[in-house]
């Protein structure tokens, strides 16, 4: 039967033109980069056990668990305050798919691997290859299992005490029913940054030698954990804190439930209404009388928290390379099968040049997180030399700080190469921009985490500028030896002793600096890094160019000529009248 347009179905009225969508491929086997820095790092009988497994579990990304981080997206948590006859319940209702993912961490050992050790030292880069594939399909069940491995990692340094065995035992088995996630309850309302002076938690030592702690925790990620860390102030006699500021900080274990599944004294007052991370429960929680241990000394709580603190920060920073890589993945696959002018988009010159800006920030962090990775790895079997733990402490901060805005950039800058599409909800791409919008924000935003690079300097006198400079010249030295990359090395080398001049002449001025001394030295690092892998045997053609392009752009904020002088006195506080023109204070 004819329509009224003279064409035969009421579909064809919609057009016969339907775009392809783009393909998520194993993301093992898609990521040349990755499976040449295995190759690179990995002693051979390593590398063999470890491919096998990235590219088995990719193909299960794709098959299984991709759909599954699709699916918490889609079904976000909710809060069920009340049962049906009125008992408070304070139940987060989570979906199907978020609790298998539960299941999946525990099978593909997660968690696990980085503490059984089964390679040595190259165990946590196993672990957080795994995870580079699994985070951008995970739900944000990436988030619980940072938690976790943090909290396992602190039962560890503090020498796993007796008292925590059990809790050890479960964050890291790979039995889906015995499989326990941790959360970490830092922040209150008076500051998430400033946790010394922020924490009002008191805890009432109790005469069976465990503490009850009153007080109000303001985020609370992965809610439905069934452990936590968390810090408060030992209350005296008169209930009052002992002691203010950092110093008064002591640091606890607690259980969620009981037995019979009962909350520990805890009221879950709501669940947060988040820009992004929606598929992550996070809540504000009262703690009423919540039973808990405390761990270590009186006092020292920030230093008890600071191992669960490296290990989150270094999640974060996989999740960010990770989004990064995904992003790129599907949006290069995507240009494969768009056509715009007469042509597929990825024969526009224009279009593949601001895709490989994207894909050269890529790999600069991605060898960055690698690196720290590595490090990691060796101070988890006690194999860190004096000058890795050096590195280990001043390139935490600044992996998390400077790899959370590149996710950010390249989320926005590749939801752009879809064109409209990348801005529809039912594509599943704007999830990996918002969520990408977080990662600069917990675990430390970008200024707190800039002080901490300071915090370091200062603490080691000294010893780990020596060691950065070092390290990087070590690094630098087979890449001179290559015509294409010498100049490369001098730009990076020149960055490099620029921000550590600056440091040791502005000391002054650091504070204000800190932010741009720590992206200068990021950066610097990187340069090195990708100059490294350029100049390994293995190296490709795209290898000395992504190091030549990132070396290309500015590395030096803080050194730079211009810059002088923007950190004085007079400087900031012009920059104060600049912001605060016509505000009433
Ligand atoms: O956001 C959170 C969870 C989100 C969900 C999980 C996401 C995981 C990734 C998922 C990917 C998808 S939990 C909340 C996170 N909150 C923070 O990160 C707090 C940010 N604030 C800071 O980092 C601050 O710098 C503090 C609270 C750590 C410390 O500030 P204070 O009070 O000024 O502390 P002090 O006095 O400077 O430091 C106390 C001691 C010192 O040692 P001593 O006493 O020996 O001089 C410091 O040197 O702690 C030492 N210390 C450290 N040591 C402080 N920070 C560090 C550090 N990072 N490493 C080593
Ligand atoms: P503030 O500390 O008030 O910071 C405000 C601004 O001031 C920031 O830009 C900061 O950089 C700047 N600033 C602060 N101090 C300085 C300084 N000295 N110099 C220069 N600038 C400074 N916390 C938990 O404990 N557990 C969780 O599970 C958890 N989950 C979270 C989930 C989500 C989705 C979010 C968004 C947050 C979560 N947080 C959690 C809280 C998070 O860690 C804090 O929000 C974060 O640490 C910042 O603290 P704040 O919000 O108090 O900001």
């Amino acid at each position: 039967k004819q329509t009224p347009g003279g064409f035969p179905f009421a579909t064809a009225r919609i057009g016969p033109f339907f775009q392809e969508q783009p393909t998520l491929h194993n993301p093992f086997k898609d990521d040349q980069y990755l499976q040449r820095y295995l190759q690179r790092v990995l002693p051979p009988e390593v590398h063999r056990d470890v491919v096998a497994d990235l590219d088995r579990f990719g193909r299960r990304v794709v098959a299984e668990i991709d759909a599954l981080g699709r699916e918490c997206e889609t079904q976000p948590p909710s809060l069920r305050r009340y049962a049906a006859w009125g008992r408070r319940t304070d139940d987060v209702a989570t979906c199907a798919a978020w609790r298998r993912q539960h299941a999946v961490a525990a099978e593909e050992g997660l968690v696990a691997a980085a503490y059984e050790r089964s390679h040595g030292a190259w165990s946590r880069l196993h672990q957080l290859a795994k995870l580079y594939l699994y985070a951008p399909s995970s739900g944000l069940y990436s988030c619980p299992l940072a938690m976790t491995d943090g909290a396992a990692k602190l039962v560890e340094t503090a020498g796993r005490p007796a008292s925590l065995e059990r809790a050890f035992e479960r964050l890291t088995s790979r039995d889906p029913a015995r499989f326990w996630t941790s959360g970490q309850w830092m922040t209150e309302r008076q500051g998430g940054s400033d946790v010394g002076t922020g924490t009002e938690t008191l805890a009432k030592p109790h005469r069976d030698g465990s503490f009850r702690l009153y007080g109000y925790k303001w985020f609370t990620s992965a809610t439905d954990a069934n452990m936590a860390f968390t810090l408060a102030r030992v209350a005296d006699a008169d209930d009052r804190p002992k002691q203010k500021g950092s110093k008064g900080l002591s640091l606890f274990y607690l259980e969620t439930r009981d037995e019979s599944g009962k909350l520990n004294n805890i009221t879950v007052e709501r669940l947060k209404d988040k820009l992004g991370t929606r598929q992550l429960p996070t809540a504000e929680l009262i703690l009423d009388g919540a039973v808990a241990h405390k761990v270590g000394e009186e006092g020292s709580g920030v230093l008890g928290i600071v191992p669960m603190l490296t290990i989150t920060r270094l999640h974060n920073s996989v999740s960010a390379v990770a989004g990064m890589r995904r992003m790129i993945s599907l949006s290069r696959d995507y240009s494969t099968k768009r056509t715009a002018f007469g042509k597929l988009i990825c024969d526009h010159p224009l279009h593949m040049q601001t895709l490989a800006r994207l894909e050269v920030e890529t790999r600069g962090a991605f060898l960055l997180v690698m690196e720290v990775g590595r490090l990691l790895g060796l101070d988890d079997v006690g194999g860190a030399s004096d000058h890795d733990m050096l590195m280990l402490r001043i390139l935490t901060p600044l992996v998390k700080l400077y790899t959370a805005k590149q996710a950010m950039k390249v989320a926005s800058e590749g939801l752009e190469s879809f064109g409209g599409q990348g801005f529809m909800e039912d594509t599943g791409l704007p999830t990996l921009f918002r969520d990408a919008q977080v990662l600069s924000i917990w675990e430390g935003t970008t200024n707190v985490l800039s002080l901490d690079v300071l915090r370091c300097l200062m603490k080691s006198r000294g010893s780990t500028l020596h060691a950065f400079m070092d390290d990087i010249h070590a690094r630098l030295e087979p890449a001179r030896e290559v015509e294409a990359l010498r100049e490369a090395c001098s730009t990076v080398d020149m960055a490099a002793q620029g921000s550590i001049d600056f440091a040791h002449g502005h000391m002054d001025e650091l504070t204000t600096a800190a932010r741009d001394f720590s992206f200068s030295l990021a950066r610097a690092y990187i340069g090195a890094l990708l100059l490294e892998a350029a100049a390994s045997k293995s190296a490709t053609n795209s290898d000395v160019l992504t190091a030549q392009r990132w070396c290309d752009k500015r590395l030096d904020l803080v050194g730079n000529g211009n810059r002088r002088g923007a950190y004085r006195v007079d400087s900031t506080k012009a920059e104060r009248e600049l912001v605060m023109e016509g505000h009433p204070t």
